[in-house]
């Protein structure tokens, strides 16, 4: 806008205004009118779990909730974006599933195809109920009944009988796509497979449920997203089984209201999955992104590759912030019809790899239904499948492996202890690395270095018999790799000439 477009009064801009008492959990999140003590701005919606409010607020105006007494903290509610890339020539196939640089899905499904035990809530821009080839994959509410106005179940939600929509300032029980994107995602979690139609989604017993926050444009705010975590944090409350959540999206603002509802969900034992981004070879270690960029360990961020396991171009990396990268580039899956023109549509963006990856993430927690979200981080770090063109750009190193990440999901329903101590003839040996890699079948390696008194210990270890070895260059070891099966806790000890 030119400066001739400067209106008489201040810009407004949205404000998240976290308040010190928790005088805001009475309210029902679905009626913001009924902060009575913000007469003076319009509330715009509640986060009741942030205890937070938002407002339209001038600069001036910001400054006097800034100084109140009663006012913990201000923060701006910025814009968050799917993550979408152009889209470009496509490919007849999935190879992201069964190509050559795919995640080797087919063998995975000879273990588990996931669960409808399991859900997966895909926080975007809300699903084409309609679409043929999700018609078995859409969870519904048992507790809830349909448009009588009612919180049947006593979520603090009406009418949620297929998920919710914060997409909006108003906010209503019809999580609609109004965009595509979210229908694109879902499908790639859990599109039906064997029915003869379309595709195959990663994990495609299991269930999603859609959370919107995102309009017809793929635009939401911080808040709609806090929002939108905050009703998973209500449906695994009340015993819905979420193991997972996906979020295609993201916002270079950093929020700490988003950080804490990121924090709520973590505590709730739910895995994270987010998109890194496409800035066209963004680091997130310079410029962060963000829900990716979150401090929570339970936040996976994941970069896309494209169909010849390179890292795609419109992908942002990160050595230390980007976990791992799945198959993102020219990838085929649900739209709506009506929107779209077509049933199906080949996207690129992290915002096709980040689903790929809570599909695995789904079928681990199928294979091991006790599995804890710090367990399928671990277990899908640990499969990757290292390919040269990620060294330096994700931490991992590699793309997800549907295949290893079931197998040791399975093997892990018992896990054991392996630890020891590196002994030293001489002196001043220093830490050392032991690595721990599965010795057949599924792709598995670990590494810890050892303490400054020589011990080491991995836990968590799923059954199996694995290669173990120490190494520290310019140091020899008795015997540097031992060949172990692990059906017990165990010490092994390595010994420094
Ligand atoms: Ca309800
Ligand atoms: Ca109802
Ligand atoms: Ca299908």
């Amino acid at each position: 806008m030119g400066a001739s477009s400067r209106s008489l009064a201040e810009d407004h801009a949205r404000y998240i205004v976290r308040f010190k008492s928790s005088s805001l959990s009475a309210t029902a999140p679905t009626s913001p009118s009924s902060v009575q003590f913000l007469t003076a701005s319009k509330v715009e919606r509640v986060l009741p779990l942030d205890n937070s409010v938002v407002v339209m607020l001038s600069a001036s105006e910001r400054d006097a909730y800034v100084a109140r007494p009663d006012v913990e903290s201000v923060e701006v509610d910025a814009k968050v974006t799917a993550f979408f890339a152009p889209n470009d020539t496509s490919y007849s196939e999935q190879y992201a599933l069964s190509g050559p640089y795919g995640i080797r899905a087919p063998l995975a499904w000879d273990i588990t195809r996931g669960s409808p035990s399991k859900i997966v809530a895909v926080v975007d821009s809300g699903v084409d109920f309609t679409h043929e080839d999700l018609q078995e994959s859409l969870w519904s509410n048992p507790g809830e009944i349909a448009a009588n106005g009612l919180d049947d179940d006593g979520n603090g939600y009406v009418d949620d009988i297929r998920g919710y929509d914060f997409g909006s300032d108003a906010g209503d029980s019809d999580p609609t796509d109004e965009n595509g994107h979210g229908t694109h995602v879902a499908g790639i979690v859990a599109a039906t497979g064997n029915n003869a139609l379309g595709v195959i989604g990663v994990a495609w017993n299991t269930m999603v449920v859609p959370v919107k926050c995102l309009d017809d444009q793929g635009n939401g705010y911080i808040s709609y997203l806090v929002n939108a975590l905050d009703y998973v944090v209500a449906l695994k409350d009340q015993g819905h089984p979420i193991a997972v959540v996906n979020m295609s999206l993201g916002t270079n603002q950093q929020s700490d209201a988003l950080e804490r509802a990121v924090g709520r969900v973590a505590s709730r034992g739910i895995l994270l999955v987010t998109a890194a981004g496409n800035n066209y070879g963004q680091n997130n270690d310079a410029v962060p992104s963000y829900p990716a960029n979150s401090t929570s360990e339970s936040v996976l961020s994941v970069a896309a590759t494209t169909s010849s396991g390179s890292l795609a171009g419109f992908s942002n990396y990160g050595p230390q912030t980007v976990d791992l990268a799945a198959p993102g580039a020219d990838i085929l899956s649900t739209v709506p019809p009506l929107l779209r023109g077509a049933s199906y549509e080949y996207i690129d963006g992290t915002s096709m790899s980040a689903p790929v990856v809570s599909g695995v993430a789904a079928l681990v927690a199928a294979a091991n239904p006790d599995a804890t979200s710090t367990l399928l981080r671990d277990i899908i770090l640990s499969t990757v499948r290292p390919l040269s063109t990620l060294k330096g750009k994700v931490v991992s190193g590699g793309i997800v492996d549907a295949y290893s990440a079931a197998a040791v999901g399975l093997a892990s329903r018992k896990r054991y202890r392996v630890y020891g101590t590196v002994k030293r003839r001489s002196r001043g040996v220093g830490r050392v690395t032991i690595t721990l890699r599965l010795a057949t079948g599924p792709t598995y390696r670990k590494s810890v270095i050892t303490s400054s008194s020589g011990r080491y210990a991995f836990k968590d270890v799923p059954a199996g018999t694995y290669t173990l070895k120490a190494t520290r260059p310019g140091v020899s070891f008795a015997s540097s790799s031992r060949r172990i099966t692990i059906g017990r806790s165990r010490a092994v000890s390595f010994t420094a000439r």
